[in-house]
């Protein structure tokens, strides 16, 4: 039946009835010897172009204090944008103080994997086994050469990991029985970029850190899955590059394309909330240096002690570096519920029906995916 399903689906693609989405996704991740795909359609918010229009930010809602202690810069010097036929959709050009993004960095590698967080490991290791991703493979990447052959670090076979109430990748759910302290670093930096773009009271919830080597994609989907839709979803990257597409409600329109490079900032509220959208590939730094700048810039010394973001060692950044040589982290925080709302009763007999035998949409052999196979492929 799915074989039947999947030439069916090739069989339309063949035809041109692929959907327009998903003829854009195929397009851009495609590669061979001689290189990839023509890049000049790709929107880069640095180089302002057609559809680029500035967006106004709230600056009186984040004191240049607290938008310090997030390590950021004071938001009267971001540099924000919105995308014409996207309202609600804003994009903010790395607004991170030098030295800052480590912080993030570090944390995505080094403390975020750890229990009681969720990560894909967990689906298919014994608990003893992903106690502490980072110490097990700190030699091994420390140690590591250009060579792709090389089997992968623990670390290198990371693909998510779940924050706050933890998203389950089979029933499409958060629930209340399910949730651990979301990180109090990532909450006041979430809450200082929130605020900026005009939501104040925006509680970080729920977060899906992503990563992603050169091979990998994210597939075509919708974050659906939160309770409060009027509420935005913040997505921050670092690391190398990437091409994110952004389409409509409905997966016949065609997605806009745009760079994310290391430190930009993405938040998608009102119309643009539920759009489709999808990672269909990363990309080295455009810089073609083996980290892109802004990351090579150290940590002020100077760095007030109520910040919430710590000094990386640089034993520690070592490792972070050799990392995201090849590696993109994006992190994705959501709100779940609305101030005062709670999760829906749902009988035990639907929660079994919800999960289904498709077990996780992420995949260790480069694609990572949030639909069916067959949809996706
Ligand atoms: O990696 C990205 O830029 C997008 C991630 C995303 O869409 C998600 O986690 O829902
Ligand atoms: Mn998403």
């Amino acid at each position: 039946m799915a074989k039947m399903a999947a030439a069916a689906a090739a069989a339309l693609a063949r035809e041109g009835r692929e959907d327009a989405f998903r003829r854009l996704f195929r397009f851009y991740r495609w590669r061979d010897l001689r290189g990839g795909p023509d890049l000049r359609g790709v929107i880069d918010f640095s180089a302002a172009g057609d559809q680029v229009v500035s967006s106004d930010l709230s600056i009186s809602s984040v004191s240049d204090q607290d938008a310090y202690r997030a390590g950021l810069r004071p938001v009267s010097q971001w540099k924000a944008y919105g995308l014409d036929g996207y309202p609600g959709f804003i994009f903010i050009s790395n607004p991170f103080l030098p030295g800052c993004q480590r912080h993030w960095v570090k944390q995505c590698l080094k403390l975020y994997p750890q229990k009681p967080n969720v990560c894909n490991l967990d689906m298919h290791m014994a608990a003893e086994e992903t106690i502490d991703l980072w110490g097990q493979s700190q030699e091994h990447l420390r140690s590591k050469g250009s060579s792709k052959r090389e089997p992968r670090s623990l670390l290198e076979k990371l693909r998510w990991v779940t924050l706050g109430y933890h998203y389950n990748w089979d029933t499409k759910k958060y629930s209340a029985d399910h949730y651990t302290p979301f990180p109090s670093d990532l909450a006041f930096l979430s809450e200082q970029v929130a605020a900026a773009c005009g939501f104040q009271g925006f509680q970080a919830e729920a977060g899906i850190l992503n990563y992603y080597h050169f091979d990998s994609s994210l597939g075509i989907h919708v974050d659906e899955s939160e309770l409060d839709h009027s509420q935005p979803l913040l997505s921050f990257s670092f690391g190398q590059s990437s091409i994110f597409l952004l389409g409509g409600l409905k997966r016949d329109e065609a997605p806009t394309a745009m760079f994310m490079h290391s430190g930009d900032i993405m938040v998608m509220s009102g119309f643009s909330r539920l759009l489709y959208h999808a990672v269909p590939r990363v990309l080295p730094n455009p810089e073609g240096t083996a980290l892109p700048s802004c990351l090579e810039q150290a940590f002020p010394s100077d760095f007030p002690d109520c910040s919430v973001i710590e000094h990386c060692s640089e034993e520690d950044w070592q490792i972070c570096t050799k990392y995201l040589q090849t590696s993109r982290i994006n992190m994705t925080i959501r709100q779940v519920l609305a101030v005062g709302q709670s999760f829906p009763d749902e009988s035990r007999r639907e929660r079994e029906r919800d999960a289904t035998s498709e077990s996780c949409y992420h995949q260790e052999d480069g694609e990572v995916k949030r639909h069916k196979l067959n949809t996706d492929n």
